[in-house]
């Protein structure tokens, strides 16, 4: 999560610099990332329906950006439409209204022509927005309430670079929020876990190893009518789903293979 650097005038206003980094990934071998504020995926951002968010993002990278903010209700202006990039060096400032409803959206570079390889080499993340009827809801909260986002990449296993063709169909690691392997400890007791994909081509269906029952509460737009209960949810490119899974069901110290 993300910190505002100012709360004052009704206002989240927060900085953020895209820039690129080098990180280990894969194990013993360096690559180079595209990254909003030497993250990825970026940092997230939680906001609140009534309160505008503000972000200052400076372009420090070497190809044009514009940040679009998936899902949102937003002046054409703030959208970050292909044709309004961000060139390298120059600074843009964003606002988001959040007048919506509460949602679960993610924002990610949508600059004309390098959009796809943008977000493929890491520029994108979350954007939760809440509202007083969903925090009235009893909902699984604070480090119960899990983003979980998921995307797919090609390692070039000498150099580690990441391998970006269009139309790749040998993307064979799947990355869960940056982690090639990921593990997460949970306690006995429901998750709620919001997936969202960051894939730009694969799609995603997703199910417990023990074929269990998934409890689907939100998609991109908010809150189910009522929750749905499935053995697997699919999620295309940029897509996100909310699913709450009770825990308490396994024996303690049950661990997936
Ligand atoms: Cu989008």
């Amino acid at each position: 999560m993300l910190s505002p650097v100012s709360t004052a005038l009704g206002t989240d206003t927060y900085e953020m610099a895209m820039r690129t980094v080098t990180r280990s990934i894969l194990p013993g071998l360096q690559t180079e990332l595209r990254t909003y504020n030497s993250q990825f995926p970026g940092p997230a951002i939680k906001a609140r329906r009534g309160r505008p968010v503000v972000i200052r993002q400076r372009n420090e990278l070497m190809v044009d950006t514009s940040v679009h903010l998936h899902g949102a209700a937003v002046p054409p202006r703030h959208d970050g439409s292909p044709m309004d990039a961000i060139a390298p060096g120059a600074e843009r400032v964003y606002r988001y209204p959040n007048r919506q409803a509460h949602a679960s959206l993610r924002y990610h570079d949508h600059a004309h022509h390098v959009e796809s390889e943008n977000v493929y080499r890491g520029m994108h993340g979350s954007h939760l927005l809440t509202d007083d009827e969903e925090v009235a809801l009893p909902l699984p909260k604070g480090a119960y309430d899990v983003v979980i986002g998921i995307r797919d990449a090609r390692f070039d296993p000498a150099t580690g670079a990441l391998v970006y063709q269009m139309s790749d169909r040998a993307r064979s690691t799947l990355l869960v929020n940056g982690a090639p392997t990921p593990y997460f400890k949970v306690a006995a007791r429901s998750y709620r876990l919001r997936f969202a994909s960051h894939a730009n081509q694969r799609f995603l269906e997703l199910r417990l190893e023990d074929g269990g029952d998934l409890v689907q509460i939100a998609s991109d737009g908010g809150l189910l009518p009522r929750p749905h209960t499935t053995g697997s949810v699919c999620l295309t490119s940029g897509e996100r789903a909310d699913v709450v899974i009770d825990f308490s069901r396994y024996p303690v110290g049950t661990r997936s293979s």
